[in-house]
């Protein structure tokens, strides 16, 4: 067994006896209360998933592996001193639970590179799509369409013992995750450059070969996808992308099925989508004022009109987050130290000071801060990726490397499906009302 693949099973499988033990002795005990409240508004905050590879903080933001992004920042292991971490650092750290060494993340960047194959049929799945369908739309049937190359799938059907799913399952994520980024570049470049694909580089890093294949071969490309990849890669367990994949999963539908599968919820706009309805909402405002550098007082106005249409201000307010995301805050120190002048971010900056006030003002917002997407698609823009309605595709991309080692963690755990139960409305009605009425709702 390779040495990645032997740490990592040796790591979990410790976990996953305490997982059953715990199980076991204590299956009884109450946890936690449910509010009506909590039902009727998303579920929010009833501990209901085990998921190890990071943990949200509604005031601190995300911790992976109880290390903040800063300390992330810090302590993964980069390709030159000033760069940003390699991802591939993120992923060993949410598989192993601890920070990696160089070569770890080397070996690692080269076994990533000998998977790297992506089947022929996968790019003719994508070409046989018309051009009006969404990039996420062709990311999320590419994947569906390379569950051909399941490992899992025919271990299964070739009737495996299910103490080794997880084996078969760690190589289809190690493989998936091997070929995200071919599948995006290859859906960049059928759509925005008349379909002129450019080979991948295997000598370069996971981050670095999207960007190569894209068509961007600068270091200052390369060292914004490595802090992109890396701050979007995981947000706990219960956000719709992580969470479907996990719900799939639990079906025991192989990882291809589950990740394409939370590739269409992370395409909606209250998740994912934000981040391209960000660029799209502040052209239409810069076409609608004529400038690019609008007054505050112009900024407030047009805020206040998208309320007023009922629409929302997309890339701020939070499911979980209660202060501003540092994700945010990570992309805004990148842009100071790297990027001088740009009519975008200016206005991005503008935004945060401006939005947060006239959002407390509504009243019903928990959150009136900025998440991730108020920043990320600045800055792809910056460095010449204006093709906004692809930007939720890289999303997905770097999402992979936490849903997945979730994926088959929850494989060495044994996890079983997953099948909370449900009533009709009137159900809730007379619980808290306390009476048995016949009326229906
Ligand atoms: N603009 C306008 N209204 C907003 C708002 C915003 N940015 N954020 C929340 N609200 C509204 C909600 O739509 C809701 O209205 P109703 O009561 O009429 O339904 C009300 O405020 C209360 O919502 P909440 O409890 O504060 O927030 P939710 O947990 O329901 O929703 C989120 C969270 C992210 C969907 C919401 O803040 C939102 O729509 N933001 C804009 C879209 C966005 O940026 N999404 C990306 C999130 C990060 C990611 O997953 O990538």
């Amino acid at each position: 067994m390779e040495y990645i693949k032997y740490r990592f099973f040796q790591k979990a499988s410790k976990c996953s006896k305490e997982f059953q033990r715990i199980k076991n002795e204590h299956a009884d005990k109450v946890i936690a209360e449910v509010t009506l409240g909590q039902v009727l508004t998303g579920m929010k905050g009833i501990p209901l998933l085990v998921t190890d590879t990071s943990k949200l903080d509604p005031n601190e933001g995300i911790r992976f592996k109880g290390y903040s992004i800063p300390e992330l920042r810090e302590k993964l292991p980069k390709i030159s001193s000033t760069g940003e971490p390699l991802p591939e650092g993120l992923f060993y750290l949410m598989l192993i639970g601890e920070i990696p060494t160089h070569e770890d993340v080397m070996n690692l960047s080269k076994d990533f590179a000998t998977r790297a194959h992506v089947p022929q049929h996968v790019f003719d799945v994508i070409d046989a799509m018309p051009m009006n369908s969404r990039p996420m739309t062709q990311f999320s049937a590419a994947i569906l369409a390379m569950a051909t190359e399941s490992i899992f799938q025919k271990a299964y059907r070739a009737g495996v013992n299910k103490k080794y799913y997880w084996d078969s399952t760690y190589e289809d994520v190690m493989n998936l995750i091997a070929r995200l980024p071919r599948v995006a570049a290859y859906i960049y470049r059928r759509n925005f450059y008349n379909n002129e694909q450019i080979e991948p580089n295997p000598r370069l890093d996971w981050a670095g070969n999207l960007a190569h294949m894209m068509g961007f071969d600068s270091e200052d490309i390369r060292r914004l996808f490595r802090l992109y990849m890396v701050i979007h890669a995981d947000h706990e367990g219960g956000n719709v992308s992580a969470h479907t994949a996990h719900l799939v999963g639990s079906a025991l539908s192989n990882p291809y099925y589950a990740y394409s599968a939370a590739m269409t919820g992370l395409a909606g706009p209250l998740h994912g989508f934000a981040n391209q309805d960000v660029i799209h909402w502040i052209s239409q405002m810069i076409e609608d004022l004529d400038t690019d550098k609008p007054t505050d007082e112009q900024v407030a106005t047009y805020c206040k009109k998208t309320l007023e249409e009922g629409r929302v201000i997309p890339g701020y307010g939070h499911a979980v987050l209660r202060k501003t995301d540092p994700r945010f805050t990570a992309q805004q120190d990148f842009a100071e130290k790297y990027i001088k002048d740009d009519a975008m971010i200016d206005i991005v900056n503008q935004l945060y000071k401006i939005v947060p006030p006239i959002l407390s003002n509504v009243g019903k917002i928990k959150n009136p801060w900025p998440n991730v997407d108020a920043f990320s698609g600045s800055l792809l823009y910056h460095y010449g990726i204006e093709e906004y309605t692809f930007y939720t595709v890289l999303f997905g991309v770097s999402r992979a490397l936490g849903v997945l080692a979730s994926f088959v963690n929850d494989r060495v755990y044994g996890m079983p499906i997953e099948r909370p139960t449900s009533h009709p409305l009137e159900w809730f009605r007379d619980k808290v009302e306390g009476k048995k009425s016949n009326k229906k709702c």
